[in-house]
């Protein structure tokens, strides 16, 4: 027997343990440890039947993400394939009951459902997740989950991903008993009760389907669903057409369409994206020079200085995480109405059902609201979110670092200014951080975490650790103007106001962008930040501008006439009482008229350029960005992109886009971009090195820079 599989006896039951941390995935070892328990248990004369169980923290994560690569190449897992396993399970004369704790995933929940039973501790999660990473389940999932939770339930689970408590499985069939207390006891208890009955086999259940009029309705929905909600992916879309297999075909002819479709999805691009976002999520997490071992700060309760759009939301991520937060503002009136945002904010989840009125009422007694920084001396870490300005800066953590406890982490949320200038107004520079966050700051998952130049790897280390305590992504970027994101973000911003100089419509830009996969267009993005925020700082930092060099004049003359974006009713759009975005003939007369007065030419542009321009140039600057050692990795753009600017997860973000693409054509391309519109487009030396040596961006290692 394989050491990640245990065959032991409790009396006159088989106890089968999978152990393979961290998460018992199947790796090439495990179905041939569970084929030979299974084996073993029918040969056992001892024994009468079986429980499989997880070892450590959970029950079985799924399939191993680590072996797709050569399962695409053609490559074998293990010599038992997980499908063949679970034949066999199946068809075990003994019962074999499956004891959940933790997660039952992909895989997991698979080899749950070929279990005659199933019992879980009532924390434990089931789930069919393999969309998320631009695949279907692969082992008889989309035809066994049916079988035991009806149709609508199964396309759910199947083409969202999203993850069922086992309090709700229970009442769906796919759990059987909820063991309170011991689940190795529970399990054992309940296997004692049915080792003499017929082991009902989850492929032979009859009495789930429902007629094929309720059916066609069910999949017509999920179809309208996945479109809308995961538009652009195909993995989804499979999944359900697996999942209408079942309600059509025989059991047999189910699982082959489902294989034949799996493998479609496997081989795919979106899979191989998918899958380099799901390691880049928890590569980002391994910052070069600051080692695991390093000692993190144990943070028990935060302070936030301001209460505006983004101090107000950065209280909420904390209270939401059920840490006290003390929220500081300036005088009575800015406290009284960012109170009332938070407040309304809560309203606002809690009739959305995100919420209930007990969470929301706890975590409003987390925030304490206060006009005096006296509240800040037990804070273990401060985050200032008060107006953009370094003096105004400069001038709080000054105070901070008179208040602040010793070993307090002062963080900034700026979204522009010189973190080393601002840790230079403290004693202690080795604790001042940037904690960049977006808005809303409690639903964007991106935190940029700034490290500045005397900044510790202990408060990098415990800002990391805080991060995922607060339901966020925190990458690690270094200090310059705009960090990774707002920095690549201008360039992809400034090319969609050219392109609308040059002449493409507003409509046009936004348009090819979204069916491109972006969550908006970069135009409604503008018109939905405030294009006054651009304007003004690119008003302050003007004198930085070399003569000579294009620049965007467009947004700025809307905000000269007071088009601020939605907040003012009109920016690039109009906006209708339910702000809706109607296009605006006025700006296209408005913007035509600044065009010839620029002197540039009018010509057709079409949706191909739109996006060539506009990603490009996302590219180019992030070729810098990783030259600088802004970012330490290519994924760690691509990570800032997807969770805070709406890129579409499954093109892998901009710099594994562009190596899908291929860097000698997106370098090509450039090059003739820098011939039309000049300097601005001149390619980035790093990107010029790996075109010609016809490498990607992933292959380049992790740098130690100015993030590190
Ligand atoms: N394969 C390989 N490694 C995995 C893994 C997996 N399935 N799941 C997690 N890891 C690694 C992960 O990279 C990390 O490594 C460590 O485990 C801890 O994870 C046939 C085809 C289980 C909820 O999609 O959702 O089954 O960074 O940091 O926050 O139909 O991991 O430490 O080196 O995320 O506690 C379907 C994916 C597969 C589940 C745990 N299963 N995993 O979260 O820890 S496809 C999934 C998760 C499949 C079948 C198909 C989460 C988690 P390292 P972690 P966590
Ligand atoms: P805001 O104008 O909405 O709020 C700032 C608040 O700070 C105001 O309510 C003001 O009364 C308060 N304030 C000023 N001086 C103070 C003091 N001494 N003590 C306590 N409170 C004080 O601004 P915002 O949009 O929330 O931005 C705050 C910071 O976050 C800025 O540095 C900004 O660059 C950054 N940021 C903003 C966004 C965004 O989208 N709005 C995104 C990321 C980062």
């Amino acid at each position: 027997m394989s050491d990640l599989v245990e065959y032991t006896r409790e009396g006159s039951i088989a106890v089968i343990t999978i152990n393979n941390p961290p998460v018992n995935a199947l790796s090439p070892g495990v179905p041939e440890g569970i084929a030979q328990a299974i084996e073993r248990l029918n040969s056992d004369s001892a024994v009468q039947a079986a429980v499989v169980i997880g070892a450590g923290r959970t029950f079985v994560s799924g399939a191993d993400i680590k072996e797709f690569g050569k399962m695409r190449a053609g490559g074998a897992q293990g010599t038992t394939s997980l499908p063949d396993l679970l034949n066999r399970i199946e068809n075990s004369a003994k019962p074999v009951v499956m004891a959940i704790h933790g997660n039952a995933l992909g895989g997991g929940l698979e080899l749950a459902m070929a279990g005659h039973y199933r019992v879980a501790v009532p924390e434990a999660k089931v789930g069919q997740p393999e969309v998320k990473l631009g695949i279907i389940p692969g082992a008889h999932g989309t035809q066994r989950l049916p079988r035991l939770a009806g149709v609508a339930k199964a396309v759910a689970m199947c083409s969202e991903g999203s993850l069922v408590p086992a309090t709700d499985a229970v009442k769906f069939g796919i759990v059987d008993r909820l063991i309170t207390g011991d689940l190795r006891a529970g399990a054992l208890s309940f296997t004692q009760e049915v080792a003499n009955q017929r082991s009902p086999k989850t492929s032979e259940r009859t009495g789930w389907q429902g007629t094929p009029g309720e059916n066609a309705a069910v999949f017509a929905a999920a179809r309208e669903s996945a479109r809308k909600k995961q538009r652009g992916m195909t993995a989804p879309l499979a999944a359900i057409e697996a999942v209408e297999a079942a309600t059509k075909l025989s059991f047999e002819e189910g699982c082959r369409l489902e294989r034949k479709l799996f493998m479609e999805c496997l081989a795919s691009q979106q899979s191989k994206a998918l899958i380099h976002v799901f390691f880049g999520e928890r590569e980002v997490a391994k910052v070069p020079g600051v080692p695991r071992e390093t000692q993190a700060v144990a943070i028990h309760s935060a302070a936030v200085a301001g209460a505006g759009t983004m101090g107000g939301g950065i209280a909420m991520v904390f209270a939401n995480a059920g840490i006290p937060v003390v929220l500081k503002e300036a005088d009575q009136a800015a406290l009284d109405r960012g109170l009332a945002n938070i407040r309304k904010n809560y309203a606002g989840s809690v009739s959305r059902g995100r919420f209930t009125q007990e969470f929301v009422d706890e975590r409003l007694k987390l925030i304490r609201p206060t006009l005096d920084y006296g509240a800040f001396a037990d804070a273990d870490i401060v985050v200032e979110a008060v107006f953009e300005g370094m003096e105004l800066k400069k001038q709080v953590f000054g105070e901070l670092d008179r208040l602040c406890k010793p070993g307090a982490i002062l963080a900034s949320n700026t979204s522009t200014l010189n973190i080393n200038e601002i840790a230079a107004a403290t004693s202690r520079p080795e604790f001042v951080v940037g904690t960049h966050f977006f808005s809303p700051a409690n639903v964007m998952r991106l935190l940029e975490i700034v490290r500045g130049k005397r900044t510790s790897k202990e408060v990098i280390a415990t800002v990391l650790q805080l991060s995922k305590r607060l339901g966020k992504i925190g990458v690690v970027v270094g200090n310059c103007r705009g960090f990774v994101g707002n920095r690549m973000f201008h360039h992809y911003v400034r090319e969609s106001v050219f392109l609308v100089e040059e002449g493409a419509s507003v409509r046009a830009v936004d348009q090819a962008l979204f069916d491109f996969g972006m969550a908006m267009g970069p135009l409604a993005v503008g018109d939905l930040a405030g294009l006054d925020v651009g304007w003004r700082i690119r008003k302050e930092y003007r004198h930085l501008e070399r003569p000579g060099i294009r620049q965007p004049i467009a947004g700025d003359r809307l905000c000269e006439i007071g088009r601020f974006g939605q907040k003012t009713g009109a920016g690039w759009y109009r906006y209708d009482e339910k702000r809706q975005a109607i296009p605006d003939p006025e700006v296209a007369e408005l913007v035509r008229r600044w065009a010839s007065e620029a002197g540039i030419p009018q010509r057709e542009i079409s949706a191909d350029e739109i996006v060539e321009r506009c990603i490009y140039a996302l590219v180019n600057e992030g070729a810098r960005v990783l030259e600088e050692g802004i970012a330490s990795r290519a994924v760690n753009i691509d990570i800032i992109f997807i969770n805070g600017y709406g890129f579409p997860a499954w093109r892998g973000g901009p710099m594994w886009y562009a190596d899908t693409v291929g860097l000698k054509k997106v370098y090509e391309r450039i090059r003739q971009f820098a011939w039309q519109h000049g300097e601005i487009w001149q390619p980035a030396p790093l990107l010029k090195e790996l075109a010609e040596q016809g490498k990607l961006f992933a292959e380049l290692g992790a740098k130690l820079g100015a993030a590190v």
